[in-house]
């Protein structure tokens, strides 16, 4: 064995070592192979690792992995909403991740360092959203998967890379989604619903925002495309503008707030209701309590706006931090 393999390698190796299916294995050494460096020590590992790979692919192929084992591409939502952190390899999705929530993903220089999706909470004023990592775009393992996560998503992070053209990674990215009939809505067009189609928000992050070489990106990028979708430059690893972002992804949402309030008394604000946007005050009855739909007479209310406890009816369509007093 080669001294001087770098750490990442070894944790890759431990995988390795520890999985137990093939496609496991695959993902491993498809990791070790791209960890390890090339020169004439490591000619002869880099030909058993590879011999390896197409073993245990050939394995994968003729026993697929039994019907019991969990999908790792399947992510349970939690919290208000599961917006997916997707772009191509290397523009900081998994440094976004580690800066955003309690998560640890590998974040490395060198592509692929993401095999699976992985999940992390962020807090946004009173409300919880999953974040989830991905692998690259235009990663083969991963692209059947990655996709059908991206379908299932509420929203997406799509992540450029600040130290590269941003029009051409942004074309890129669409063309990989149009490919799999996704479809990114832009701004102020509203949600459809069409056979065979997914259409999804995204807040478009150009990432690496601390770098002198991505000023000019960056400018670029606001001029050519803030108009068409909802759009800023951050640093993921500098905590610039995250704080934005957090307020763009919940933007993005199409989800209002609302707070029950008992009659003489405040309303509790760490605790709202999430509801989609078009909600109605029967909707909000409904999540308090089953027998709310049937009983309910009337609700008061105290908007942002207006509304100083004002009545309103069942089909009073709520605005985000709406207060709500409901009458049986
Ligand atoms: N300067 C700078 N580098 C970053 C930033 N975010 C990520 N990187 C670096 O970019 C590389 C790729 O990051 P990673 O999160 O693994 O990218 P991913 O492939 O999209 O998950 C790593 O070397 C990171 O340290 C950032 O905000 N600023
Ligand atoms: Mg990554």
């Amino acid at each position: 064995m080669p001294a001087n393999l770098p750490p990442q390698y070894k944790e890759a190796e431990e995988r390795y070592r520890r999985a137990r299916t093939n496609e496991e294995k695959v993902l491993a050494l498809e990791e070790m192979l791209a960890i390890i460096p090339h020169h004439k020590g490591t000619d002869k590992l880099i030909a058993q690792l590879r011999k390896r790979l197409s073993q245990h692919k050939e394995e994968a192929k003729r026993r697929p992995s039994t019907s019991r084992q969990i999908d790792p591409f399947v992510v349970r939502k939690e919290g208000a909403a599961q917006v997916l952190l997707v772009g191509l390899p290397n523009g900081g999705k998994s440094q976004i991740l580690a800066s955003l929530t309690n998560a640890l993903p590998i974040i490395a220089d060198y592509p692929f360092t993401t095999r699976l999706p992985l999940p992390g909470m962020m807090k946004f004023e009173n409300i919880q959203i999953q974040m989830v990592d991905t692998p690259p775009l235009m990663d083969e393992y991963a692209e059947s998967g990655l996709f059908n996560l991206i379908r299932s998503a509420d929203a997406l992070v799509i992540v450029l890379d600040l130290t590269e053209d941003c029009r051409t990674q942004i074309e890129l990215v669409l063309e990989e989604l149009d490919r799999r009939r996704i479809r990114i809505l832009k701004k102020g067009e509203e949600k459809k619903t069409e056979l065979g189609l997914f259409y999804k928000r995204a807040v478009f992050a150009g990432n690496k925002a601390d770098l002198q070489v991505a000023q000019a990106h960056c400018r670029k990028l606001l001029e050519e495309f803030s108009a068409i979708y909802p759009l800023l430059c951050i640093s993921a690893k500098e905590n610039l503008n995250l704080d934005e972002l957090k307020k763009d992804i919940f933007g993005i949402l199409d989800t209002v707030r609302a707070y029950t309030k008992a009659p003489g008394k405040p309303a509790d604000l760490q605790d709202p209701v999430i509801l989609p946007q078009g909600s109605t005050i029967l909707d909000f009855a409904a999540q308090i309590h089953k027998d709310f739909t049937q009983r309910l007479k009337f609700a008061r209310l105290w908007g942002k706006e207006k509304y100083n406890g004002q009545m309103v009816q069942r089909d009073y369509v709520l605005k985000d931090g709406d207060i709500i007093e409901l009458h049986t």
